[in-house]
């Protein structure tokens, strides 16, 4: 993308209305504008980090197995009543009546919907396991919408739902989520400890909260600091093993680690002092087990291997998908923007001619612009005429995490300039040379599968 040809609305001044750094930045970089309260439009910029960690989520579901399908934003009340949440869900539910008369809602999470699909479908235990998700929006009418796209009231979430014949193997799922969600935080970049959380209005027994540690984080979180030494890394993991899954589960939830809701003061005390924690950290993602709170009453019954109908063990797991933007900001910036980790990131290099107009410059340039984009890459080349000053001022702040600059003094001996915006250093070296060293760096991170 050519900066001359975009739309990246950045502001110089500090939106008054943005509490936190990630909201502050966000509206700055010109990612996000809110349209009403708690409810945004994705500006180019924005959208384009949102597709990216759409993608990873994809990637890591379908790794695991699951299948990708899209339900509406839209739902009928019917359902709701059918398992008895329409009156418990209270007034985050945002319903509506259309010209018929009849009550619908716009959905805050899809267990009524997927077992309304499930149940019209499968009537055998040969069709189990069955795991389908999609990644759709969200409407919570939240009492207080804060944070910018942190809580919000409409929000995008990756949600899924198993199906299986018994509770071990519905067991079986849970930790083949949370084995699934380790590997997809990691591959943006972030830490996110699962913490054994309260279920709330979505029920069951088993659940655990993957919390990112942050300060602005809205939940008080107590864990075994030796948790933060866990790393799950690039290790290949069977995910129809359920000995690998459970192994995995209990490498990263055997130690202490709970949020405020679920904290217990004796289990704490035989956590050895030295290593007791306290932060505050960011729910990024959730995972459910609870059984046949949903296909009893719905009746999504299957019939097992005797002949016998029985219904079936679900569970649910969601990932704040449009959540995790500004988490991942709140883990990774400094005072002059954003440091996107390689994963997410917009863009995966920025250009910056010093010297716009220059034959030379130009040249190199479009130059480098062409073999990245050949290799797969995309660059944002600031070829605007514009002050130096300025361009570094815009990339930084908009955190792409290698910037190349050109100009004329460098190109006389053939050199350009490649930098980290992580660490600020920065290398002279040949374009071919520091067109290898981004595409190395990046080749992990490239798409794997369509999905
Ligand atoms: N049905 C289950 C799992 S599919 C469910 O709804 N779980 S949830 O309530 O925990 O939501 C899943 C994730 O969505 C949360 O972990 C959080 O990261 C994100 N989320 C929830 N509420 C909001 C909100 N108001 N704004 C942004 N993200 C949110």
């Amino acid at each position: 993308m050519r900066l001359s040809r975009y739309f990246l609305p950045v502001l110089k001044e500090t939106p008054a209305e943005a509490q936190i750094v990630s909201h502050r930045y966000m509206l700055r970089a010109g990612m996000i504008k809110q349209a009403s309260a708690g409810i945004y439009s994705w500006l180019p910029l924005g959208f384009k980090v949102l597709r990216r960690i759409e993608q990873i989520v994809h990637e890591e579901q379908v790794r695991a197995g699951h299948i990708p399908m899209l339900m509406p934003t839209l739902q009928s009340a019917d359902l709701w009543k059918e398992s008895g949440r329409y009156d418990a869900y209270g007034p985050e539910m945002l319903r509506i009546r259309d010209r018929h008369d009849r009550d619908m809602l716009y959905g805050p999470t899809n267990e009524e919907l997927i077992t309304d699909i499930f149940r019209s479908h499968v009537t055998s235990y040969k069709d189990l396991p069955l795991t389908l998700y999609h990644i759709q929006w969200k409407f919570r009418d939240e009492i207080r919408p804060r944070f910018g796209v942190m809580r919000g009231r409409e929000f995008l979430m990756k949600d899924g739902y198993n199906f299986d014949l018994t509770k071990e193997d519905a067991l079986h799922a849970y930790n083949r989520h949370l084995v699934s969600y380790l590997r997809t935080y990691e591959r943006m970049g972030l830490q996110a400890i699962p913490m054994r959380a309260d279920s709330g209005p979505i029920g069951g027994d088993d659940t655990h909260e993957f919390l990112v540690l942050a300060e602005t984080g809205e939940s008080e979180v107590f864990y075994d600091s030796e948790i933060t030494d866990l790393k799950f890394g690039d290790r290949e993991i069977d995910y129809d093993s359920v000995e690998q899954c459970r192994a995995v589960l209990e490498e990263f939830t055997s130690r202490y680690a709970r949020t405020d809701e679920t904290h217990d003061e004796a289990v704490w005390a035989d956590v050895p002092e030295d290593r007791r924690r306290v932060a505050r950290g960011i729910e990024v993602g959730q995972i459910f087990y609870f059984g046949t709170k949903y296909s009893e009453p719905m009746g999504a019954v299957v019939t097992d291997r005797e002949g016998n109908r029985v219904p079936v063990h679900m569970g649910s797991h969601g990932i704040g998908v449009s959540r995790l933007v500004g988490a991942i900001i709140e883990a990774s910036h400094d005072e002059n923007g954003i440091i996107w980790p390689e994963g997410v990131t917009p863009y995966h290099v920025g250009i910056v001619n010093l010297k716009q107009g220059d034959a030379s410059c130009d040249a190199a340039c479009e130059d480098l612009y062409k073999a990245f984009t050949a290799k797969g890459l995309e660059p944002l080349y600031d070829d605007r005429e514009e002050r130096a000053g300025a361009k570094f001022a815009t990339m930084d702040l908009i955190g792409l995490p290698w910037r190349i600059t050109v100009g004329p003094r460098g190109l006389k001996n053939g050199m350009v300039e490649l930098t980290s915006r992580r660490t600020g250093e920065s290398e002279e070296m040949t374009p071919e040379a520091a067109i290898a060293r981004v595409a190395e760096i990046y080749a992990p991170h490239l798409p794997l599968i369509a999905g």
